[in-house]
């Protein structure tokens, strides 16, 4: 019999790099704490890009322990730590997401010291290191101890769970075969798989038995998640077992993603395992919580970025039919210091995450020519990855995240077996529909190439509120357009084998000060505590979610408007949705997902929706000046008041035409240009890596001269004034 017993109390924790003899001497004095823990829970989240990265101490006494083998199991350490026991070194381990276990000596005594360095300092070898999430240090997910007999299954290699599960599924035949593996120092091991049971006798520390499921009950997604369990077990009493589940997964440039033989468009979000006030030491319940919500949303998949996530929720995934982008934290920069630390976190993540049925694809890197040329080293990097995946996982696809600015054609695209992109135009750059022509340009060119959306959003405060929402202003109702936007784009271009929304949640990045939070990204759909879900949310709800019939009207917390007439929106799954206003009928309409009304507005309202079998109310107040607080970024904000498009000739240029149809005159262009060298001589080298790439220059040429000055922060006077000179010239 196994004996797993959960070190959670006890620990005292030493926020200093001192050696480890220091660190016993200063134990009595340590901060007392319990797993899981980390210490940038605060200082990770409150911006300035300040939050201790160091080494620290974990130190926990340990009274004498049953059992005659004994190893230690940590959830993860992040992100490089070593383990100590009464004074003696028993490992080293880096990356700081994937569980690692390692053996206690034999000979112990009465009174033990088990103490473990977990360092988050920046290197130049460990992943992460540049990207904008913190990078919590501690001991994020629980360590516990594990006695087995002296014949057990392997729990050393990888972190390995110490069986693997391989079902082949003939969806013809409506059977699957099924193999079972493990690893164990002897023995004679018995399997067991869905009622029937085999006995094979170990040999060179393997064994392996197989076994046919007829009738087999497919793990059919959110429909149907049906799991199975294999178990194996030694005449010593050691045993291991693991969930799987029968399915076939399938890509194809055209039609996009299948499930079991059927087209399945995989659509759904992204999440980062953190939450406000706790950093990355989540609890069960948490990880529960995060999927409640990501099941009201409706998605069916989902990206676990930027690293491996807990155990859990892998778990909750396959329980719950949502498929799976897994990834490792090789992300933004290429270190060529690096390489064997991508290895070994694939390897790991791969060896301990393989019999969950959810996961579809490893992810090998995501955005990493953002900060990284694609130089010979990073290439065989990924071919180095890319096979090391097939090796450990015949089964599975790779895949990669490339940034926008990455050229279709790079050899880098060559590695992967399947394609993704992440863009935000119409948020950091360029406009909405290139995010469209991007991908119809990239199908069109490359039509035997399947490509997915791996990333797209927009930041908002839901304290910010706007009437003529704009990008950059980080309005609720900014974020609801864009994402209307990405909807349709998406709905209309099957072939897009996965799209995720960046983010679900708004998530700590602690070196972002924006938007009026600090150190938060706040593209999430739903806020970083979890507690307010913003209208984006119920966008993708009303698309997605069949089951729960709702109306939502939007704009709840967008009380105080100016207007005498306002648009009043609502997302519904229902076909038809009726508004009410202070208790008369205004309307009725027929449609898909989004309602729009207009309102009078002449003091406050209330505003009623109903669907069949549900509604919604909200109220609105009409007010004479605008409500400061909801306006974040005021100097953009007022270029709506004082810049009139109208105004100027059409017949001549001005700051409404593209970069690329005033280039292309070269008057215009050359005005234009210099405007702009001058621009980049202050701004220094972020405007000369942006001429260098003609990618950049190719979409920064659709974008309009007035939306770019905007977002370059320019003020009143000088748009006016280059407008004042682009009108002088005739097209
Ligand atoms: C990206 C990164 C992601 C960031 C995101 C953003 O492309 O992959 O880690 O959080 O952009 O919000 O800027």
């Amino acid at each position: 019999m196994r004996k797993i017993t959960s070190l959670t109390d006890g620990w005292r924790f030493l926020k200093a790099d001192i050696p480890l003899p220091q660190a016993v001497s200063y134990m009595a004095q340590g901060e007392r704490v319990s797993l899981p823990h980390t210490w940038n829970a605060v200082d990770g989240q409150d911006g300035g890009n300040d939050y201790h990265r160091g080494r620290c101490w974990y130190l926990l006494p340990q009274e004498e322990l049953a059992g005659e083998r004994v190893f230690i199991e940590f959830g993860a350490a992040a992100m490089s730590a070593e383990v100590w026991y009464n004074g003696e070194l028993l490992c080293r381990h880096d990356g700081g997401y994937s569980v690692f276990r390692v053996e206690l000596p034999k000979t112990r005594k009465t009174e033990n010291l088990l103490a473990v360095a977990v360092s988050n300092e920046d290197n130049d070898r460990v992943y992460p290191q540049k990207a904008d999430f913190t990078f919590y240090g501690g001991l994020p997910r629980g360590a516990s101890l594990i006695a087995v007999p002296e014949t057990h299954f392997e729990l050393v290699k990888d972190g390995t769970p110490g069986i693997k599960v391989t079902p082949e599924v003939d969806l013809e035949k409506k059977s699957a075969l099924v193999t079972v593996e493990t690893w164990q120092n002897g023995g004679v091991v018995t399997f067991f798989v869905n009622g029937e049971e085999k006995s094979v006798p170990s040999e060179n520390g393997y064994a392996r038995a197989e076994f046919r499921i007829d009738n087999v009950r497919l793990w059919d997604g959110v429909d149907d998640p049906f799991l199975y369990t294999a178990r194996a077990s030694l005449d010593s009493g050691d045993e291991v077992s693991s969930r799987f589940g029968c399915r076939v997964f399938g890509f194809d440039p055209e039609k996009g993603f299948f499930l079991n033989g059927r087209p399945y468009p995989l659509r759904g979000v992204s999440r980062h395992g953190d939450l406000k006030g706790k950093g990355n030491a989540l609890s069960y319940e948490d990880h529960e919580r995060d999927m409640a919500i990501l099941r009201e949303l409706g998605a069916n998949t989902v990206r676990l970025a930027h690293y491996q996530h807990a155990q859990e929720f892998y778990d909750l995934c396959d329980e719950n039919g949502i498929v799976v982008w897994a990834e490792i934290p090789y992300i933004t920069m290429h270190m060529e210091n690096g390489r064997e630390n991508t290895l070994s976190q694939m390897r790991e993540l791969i060896t301990q995450c393989y019999n969950h049925p959810s996961i579809a694809v490893w992810g090998l890197s995501n955005e990493i020519t953002a900060a990284s040329a694609v130089t010979e080293d990073l290439l065989e990097n990924h071919r180095l990855l890319h096979a090391l995946c097939h090796r450990l996982d015949p089964t599975r696809k790779t895949t990669m995240a490339n940034v926008f600015m990455l050229e279709t054609d790079s050899p880098i695209l060559d590695v992967p077996d399947v394609s993704s992109y992440n863009l935000y135009f119409g948020w950091y750059l360029g406009e909405l529909e290139q995010n469209d022509g991007f991908f119809d340009e990239f199908h069109q060119k490359y039509p035997d190439r399947v490509i997915g959306f791996s990333e797209y959003g927009a930041d908002a405060n839901p304290a910010f509120h706007s009437s003529r929402p704009e990008k950059g202003d980080y309005t609720e109702e900014y974020q609801a357009l864009y994402h209307e936007h990405m909807l349709r784009m998406i709905e209309s271009r099957p072939y897009l084998w996965a799209t995720h929304v960046w983010n679900l949640f708004d998530f700590a990045a602690d070196g972002r000060d924006e938007g009026g939070k600090h150190g938060e990204n706040q593209k999430g759909l739903v806020t970083f505590d979890r507690k307010l879900k913003k209208d984006a949310f119920y966008l993708y709800k009303a698309a997605w979610n069949k089951k729960e019939p709702f109306v939502h009207i939007c704009g709840r917390r967008y009380v105080n408007r100016c207007e005498a007439e306002t648009e009043v929106k609502v997302y519904s799954n229902r076909e038809k949705v009726s508004l009410y206003v202070d208790g008369e009928k205004l309307g009725e309409q027929t449609g898909r997902t989004v309602f729009t009304f207009r309102v009078k507005l002449t003091g406050t309202h209330t505003v009623r929706a109903v669907g069949d079998g549900c509604e919604d109310s909200i109220t609105v107040r009409r007010v004479q000046t605008p409500d400061e607080s909801y306006i974040f970024n005021k100097a953009a904000a007022s270029v709506n008041n004082w810049f009139d498009a109208e105004e100027t000739d059409p017949a001549c240029f001005s700051v409404m035409d593209t970069l690329g149809e005033i280039r292309a005159n070269p008057q215009a262009g050359a005005i234009v240009d210099a405007m702009m060298a001058k621009g980049a001589a202050e701004r220094g080298d972020v405007a000369a890596a942006v001429k260098d790439n003609p990618a950049l220059q190719r979409m920064m040429g659709r974008m309009t001269m007035l939306s770019l000055l905007k977002q370059g922060g320019a003020g009143e006077e000088s748009i006016k004034q280059l407008n004042r000179i682009l009108q002088g010239i005739r097209k």
